[in-house]
């Protein structure tokens, strides 16, 4: 190839993530797979629980490739879920249908002693299985996302027993005893770097760290239970594999995404709806490339209230490396007609 010459890879979204600004913003969404899909029910159904689902690796490559062929998203996500760590780790974690996920707690050092990281890649030896028959099967133009749930949001779940809105039980353990609960955070931050480098090791071409529960602390605990191991852990994935893209998520995190975002050194940030898009392009799009942000509710609306919150999306983070993705995940009674529509809407779009 001549000097000069712009070349661009096959994939769009990984072009973005390396900070360019192709003419088509790439899209793919949060929750893509799940059950709003009625193909991904019956899956569901034929696996048996949440958990086999996961570790079965024709099944969950097969929910993974399902929003690919009915929307053509730039991206695939790895179909797994952020509990399969505690799940690795030895602790007991189930699935409620219609309830959520269940977890025996750990509350005290006692109990965290009888949790370990040794077996955690052996017991998810399946999910890089998914990934390796996602990375042969998967379009050459689709890029191929792992991702983890970052240690405070897997904390939560751990230490409460369940999903919260509050986090009581993890923040009271993070107040009172911030010793030992770091104790935690450690032990999952490890089981963490190990499972992303063996995702990418299995053909996983970017990672994302969802912090969903980032939003609810004070700005010096987010330092250090937030900022911190997502630190550490793209640190560990520079040394190991320097070139792969990390995509942070401190979801609701409002005005300290830009320190977040420079202290963390992630490659790109995700936002959640809660973020002004026209404020997000001059205070944190300068940073590096964006990804987000439409309201999951705006979907299941849909109509122009859609069509016209996604465009000004579009518009704002026009001049500089954007993700088109939503604020948060799909809601299970989102129309699917709507996620094609809104498919159809940005594929076309063009800065
Ligand atoms: O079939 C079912 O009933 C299970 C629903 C479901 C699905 C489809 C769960 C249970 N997890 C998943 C898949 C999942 N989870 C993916 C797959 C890929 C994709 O996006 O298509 C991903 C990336 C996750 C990540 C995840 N799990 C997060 C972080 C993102 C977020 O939504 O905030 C969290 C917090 C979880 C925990 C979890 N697992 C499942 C549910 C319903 C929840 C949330 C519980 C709560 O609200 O507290």
């Amino acid at each position: 190839m001549s000097q000069g010459t712009t070349i661009t890879s096959p994939k769009p979204f990984l072009d973005v993530l390396s900070g360019k600004r192709p003419e088509q913003t790439p899209f793919w969404y949060m929750r893509q797979a799940g059950r709003y899909l009625s193909e991904y029910r019956a899956v569901r159904e034929k696996a048996g629980g949440f958990l086999d689902l996961c570790y079965t690796p024709d099944l969950a490559a097969e929910v993974t490739l399902q929003p690919i062929r009915f929307f053509g998203t730039s991206a695939a996500i790895l179909f797994s879920d952020i509990l399969v760590i505690p799940d690795g780790l030895g602790q007991k974690v189930w699935f409620e249908q219609g309830h959520g996920p269940r977890l025996e707690p750990v509350r005290t050092l006692d109990e965290l002693k009888q949790l370990s990281v040794d077996r955690v890649l052996e017991h998810l030896a399946p999910v890089m299985e998914t990934v390796s028959i996602l990375s042969r099967e998967l379009p050459s133009d689709v890029a191929l996302i792992g991702f983890a749930g970052a240690p405070w949001t897997v904390a939560t779940y751990m230490v409460q027993g369940a999903g919260s809105s509050d986090q009581a039980m993890a923040k009271r353990w993070a107040y009172s005893d911030p010793d030992g609960f770091s104790q935690l955070i450690d032990m999952v931050t490890e089981a963490t770097i190990a499972y992303l480098q063996a995702q990418i090791d299995a053909g996983a071409e970017a990672v994302q760290i969802f912090d969903s529960w980032a939003g609810g602390l004070p700005e010096s605990a987010f330092a250090t239970w937030c900022i911190g191991p997502a630190k550490r852990i793209r640190e560990a994935l520079a040394k190991s594999h320097p070139g792969i893209p990390v995509i942070g998520f401190p979801r609701a995190c409002g005005p300290l995404y830009p320190r977040y975002f420079r202290e963390t050194g992630v490659d790109c940030v995700s936002m959640d709806q809660g973020m002004s898009s026209v404020w997000a392009a001059q205070n944190i799009q300068p940073i590096g490339p964006v990804q987000g942000n439409l309201d999951p509710q705006l979907v299941c609306a849909g109509g122009s209230a859609m069509r016209e919150a996604a465009i000004a999306i579009l518009e704002a983070f026009a001049d500089g490396p954007h993700v088109f993705n939503l604020g948060h995940g799909f809601v299970p009674d989102t129309p699917r007609e709507h996620v094609a529509e809104l498919s159809e809407l940005v594929r076309n779009w063009r800065a």
